[in-house]
């Protein structure tokens, strides 16, 4: 997908293309620390869904930043858990998955409290099976209390040992841009992967439904999101400025259905708002969005929904 209609276009890749710098730079971490916070912020567009509830990721996304001096192709991926079901396998599987021919990691974390089980899980695995430098991203500083910056950063350090690091707040840009020069100088030199104007590898029907199970994530509480999933089944241009989506939103029970709709229709005349608004924006012109809820019991079991969902 190229940017969105109504976002500036970058400036051209028209610097000295012999140092040109090109790869692939793997955001990876525990649940909810702000790895798709981070991809946006550097892409400058919501390609990859946020979230404060964990598990909002759920499939590998690339969002790419071109500029004169380099192209760098973030790959958004699952927060890594120890998963209990058969979609959390496959959410843990791409995110290991994907860091086989990656040219530079970032191990994102909350650097305002200290490393949990997971965080250990996720430097173990970089440390015995990938060979690409790492670098330590620790985020969500603005949390920090003073007193606990140097216990905390040093269990983080005893994790991954020889990696570099830097401290940030995502949200507040904070050092942001100082990692991005650390990850940039770790790319190997070499042509553009992809078209300056591109900015995800991701369909847009993917991120229709995507901005649709935002809202709902932004929305519910308690297990509903992790109950939901959207799949998009109609897309039709009607004119040149209009298009019709119809999706069906996936939950697991009734009581969950009753929930998403809302009374009265109440939550999803609201979901549908707000995910509509987005996807006007990305395509320029006006969208019709009909939701439909439906129930299939245990469909994160579900081989057959979970491959029709593209989580396979
Ligand atoms: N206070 C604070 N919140 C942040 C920061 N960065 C991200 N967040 C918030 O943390 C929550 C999780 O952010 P995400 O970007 O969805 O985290 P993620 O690591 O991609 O999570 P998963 O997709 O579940 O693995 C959201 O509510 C963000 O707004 C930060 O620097 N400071
Ligand atoms: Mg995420």
């Amino acid at each position: 997908m190229p940017r969105p209609k109504n976002n500036e276009t970058p400036a051209p890749a028209d610097a000295d293309t012999s140092k040109f710098r090109a790869g692939l730079c793997a955001i990876v971490g525990r649940p909810n620390v702000g790895k798709s916070t981070l991809l946006n912020l550097y892409v400058g567009a919501k390609v990859t869904i946020v979230s404060d509830k964990p598990q909002t990721t759920r499939r590998v996304v690339r969002g790419i930043l071109t500029r004169p001096d380099a192209q760098i192709v973030f790959v958004d991926t699952p927060g890594i858990h120890r998963p209990i079901h058969p979609l959390g396998k496959f959410m843990v599987r791409s995110a290991v998955d994907v860091l086989d021919g990656i040219d530079v990691v970032v191990f994102v974390a909350d650097g305002s409290k200290m490393p949990t089980r997971e965080d250990e899980d996720v430097a173990e695995m970089l440390n015995t099976r990938v060979q690409a430098p790492v670098l330590l991203a620790l985020n969500k500083m603005d949390l920090l209390k003073r007193d606990a910056i140097g216990e905390i950063t040093q269990a983080f350090f005893d994790l991954v040992k020889h990696a570099d690091w830097m401290r940030l707040t995502a949200t507040k840009r904070e050092n942001a841009d100082k990692l991005l020069e650390l990850i940039v100088a770790r790319l190997p030199e070499g042509p553009a992967l992809y078209p300056e104007d591109e900015i995800t590898d991701m369909p847009m029907q993917f991120l229709a439904g995507e901005l649709v199970r935002e809202q709902l994530l932004i929305n519910t509480r308690q297990e509903i999101p992790h109950s939901i999933a959207v799949q998009v089944d109609e897309w039709e241009e009607r004119s040149e400025n209009l298009t019709y989506i119809s999706a069906t939103i996936w939950v697991e029970k009734d009581s969950q259905k009753a929930i998403v709709i809302g009374e009265r229709g109440s939550m999803l005349k609201k979901v549908g708002a707000a995910a509509r608004k987005e996807i006007e924006a990305w395509l320029g012109h006006q969208v019709y969005l009909e939701l439909t809820v439906k129930v299939r019991p245990q469909w994160r079991r579900d081989d057959r929904l979970l491959r029709e969902l593209g989580y396979e």
